[in-house]
């Protein structure tokens, strides 16, 4: 096992990804600096993909910089995007200026009641400040040495998504009602490598149908939400192979990047 992910990084995107990463090599005057792991990406992905905004994929490795990559965007990271000769990055940042930038292309995924967007904004931060954040604590558990942390590290992150889905619009199935919008793809990335969990935590322990107590009818939109997010074919086609991903993660669950994950946390940077 490498100290470095780039050590183990597969080098490109794999699965239904790789049929899309295929059909966006055509020079485009947009240009979306990518690794095809990163969920960060995955927004803004998913958004380019959504609206059928024409678009180049430029794979790069953020652990082992290019200079294209450096010359964009001084902080080194993915996304990145090229527009007009002018660099972007950001991901919620590049979803929003997406948005704005082909006011044609359809479908809209910012609502267009400002108390709405205003919303998504708010639960924009929330991912930001308390899921991703307690999905790396809960990624950096050990549970050989650890169980009451393991299991502290996991209600804490059963509570985030709990806390998201009680927010969710009526029947659904998507956050804001029956269409999906930015809210969804925003935290959808992270929804979308649960998982992990399974794989090196011995389970995130989701409540089960009709096991979710007196959250059960929360747990319920919750899963429904899910369902849906795993079938919108935006998000399915830009995942990869589940085995690639598994090198990756597997680098936090036993320990060999821990102090790199602790650091990207405190400095707003993610890790896949
Ligand atoms: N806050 C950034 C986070 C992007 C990010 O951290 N991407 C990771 C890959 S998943 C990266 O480029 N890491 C390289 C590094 O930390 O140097 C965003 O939302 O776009």
């Amino acid at each position: 096992m490498g100290s470095h992910p780039d050590a183990d990084l597969h080098a490109s995107a794999t699965g239904p990804a790789a049929k899309i990463v295929e059909a966006h090599q055509k020079e485009e005057p947009l240009k979306l600096y990518s690794g095809w792991f990163c969920p960060f990406v995955q927004r803004a992905w998913t958004v380019l993909e959504e609206k059928s905004i024409p678009y180049q994929y430029i794979e790069v490795n953020p652990y082992n910089k290019p200079k294209s990559l450096l010359d964009l965007n001084p902080r080194g990271l993915v996304p990145t995007l090229q527009y007009d000769n002018k660099p972007l990055y950001e991901s919620t940042v590049i979803c929003e200026f997406l948005e704005e930038a082909f006011p044609t292309h359809t479908p809209h995924l910012l609502p267009s009641d400002p108390y709405d967007r205003a919303r998504t904004r708010i639960w924009t931060d929330f991912c930001t400040t308390r899921i991703i954040p307690s999905f790396h604590r809960l990624l950096q558990f050990q549970p050989m040495s650890d169980k009451e942390g393991l299991e502290e590290a996991r209600r804490e992150f059963l509570g985030k998504w709990r806390e998201f889905a009680a927010e969710m619009e009526g029947e659904g199935p998507f956050f804001m009602g029956k269409e999906p919008g930015l809210i969804d793809f925003v935290v959808a990335p992270w929804a979308l490598r649960l998982w992990v969990f399974d794989h090196y935590k011995e389970g995130l322990g989701l409540p089960a149908e009709g096991k979710g107590g007196e959250d059960e009818a929360t747990w319920a939109r919750f899963r429904k939400w899910l369902k849906a997010i795993e079938e919108r074919p935006s998000l399915k086609n830009t995942m990869s192979e589940k085995e690639h991903y598994l090198p990756i993660y597997q680098r936090y669950a036993d320990n060999t990047a821990q102090s790199e994950l602790a650091k990207a946390t405190r400095k707003g940077r993610g890790v896949p």
